[in-house]
């Protein structure tokens, strides 16, 4: 890995947003992940190789929550700074295709405030030739009916990383079978398994945006 793609997985794992940005402390005047992810760009990083470095340095500071080494503000920090890295990623993930593949809604569930892994799977997809309608994070299910019921033949995605909001994502499942049958639904995030979607009535389950494309394209292909 070059070193300015080291040194923003730093700034993740440390919540350097930016330069201008006064946290943390010992960081001040420093460049942060918004501008080293430009000159990482400029330099020919590729964006791949930038969110590899990210996404490790997200699971270093999960790490240390869990041993109570850094707290929630902290984590706060650490996702502002991903998601300036984001901003810079996303048109190399974004599609120039016209003719889009179908309707992908996505959303986290109730419950759960976490929206990056959500982001990228939007963005992969996207690039990919879907058009994606992302209902944010939070998202009661009626939120993901009603979506359904305005874009009929949509394929439903649904992100969950905490343990507890698993539950929600079960029984919005359930109740998006109960309420419109057809749909597809694919779910994804961190504490999930293959084995936990198809327990919940999942048609599918990816433990990265890739494999949500894959699911997709496939189920697409079958319906045509
Ligand atoms: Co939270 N948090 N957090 N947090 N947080 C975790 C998830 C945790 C594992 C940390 C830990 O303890 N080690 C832990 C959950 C434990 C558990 O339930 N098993 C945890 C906790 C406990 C909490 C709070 C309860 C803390 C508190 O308040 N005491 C609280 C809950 C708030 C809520 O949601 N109601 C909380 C809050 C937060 C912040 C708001 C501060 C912040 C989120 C900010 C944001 O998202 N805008 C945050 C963060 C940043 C994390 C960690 C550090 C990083 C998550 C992340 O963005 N990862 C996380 C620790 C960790 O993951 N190691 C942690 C990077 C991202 C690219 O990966 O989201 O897994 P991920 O997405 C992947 C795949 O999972 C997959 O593709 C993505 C890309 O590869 N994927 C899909 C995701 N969705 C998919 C959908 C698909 C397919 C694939 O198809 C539809």
């Amino acid at each position: 890995m070059s070193e300015i793609v080291d040194k923003i997985g730093i700034c993740i794992e440390r919540g350097k947003i930016n330069k201008v940005s006064p946290y943390p402390n010992d960081m001040q005047g420093e460049e942060g992940a918004d501008e080293l992810t430009v000159k990482a760009l400029e330099q020919q990083s590729g964006p791949d190789e930038i969110l590899k470095a990210c996404n490790d340095a997200m699971k270093r500071i999960g790490d240390r929550f869990s041993k109570n080494e850094v707290f929630v503000p902290e984590l706060l920090m650490a996702a502002k700074a991903m998601h300036a890295v984001m901003d810079h990623l996303k048109p190399f993930f974004q599609s120039g295709s016209v003719k889009k593949k179908g309707k992908f809604i996505i959303g986290t569930v109730a419950g759960d405030l976490h929206d990056i892994g959500k982001n990228l799977v939007s963005m992969v997809v996207e690039g990919n030739g879907w058009e994606v309608i992302d209902l944010g994070v939070d998202v009661k299910t009626t939120k993901f009916i009603s979506a359904i019921k305005e874009n009929p033949e949509s394929f439903v995605g649904l992100s969950a990383l905490l343990t507890t909001t698993m539950g929600n994502m079960a029984s919005t499942v359930k109740e998006i079978k109960s309420q419109l049958p057809n749909t597809i639904i694919i779910v994804g995030g961190a504490p999930l398994s293959k084995e936990s979607a198809e327990k919940m009535g999942a048609d599918g389950y990816a433990s990265n945006p890739q494999g949500a494309v894959s699911f997709l394209n496939e189920k697409s292909i079958n319906q045509n």
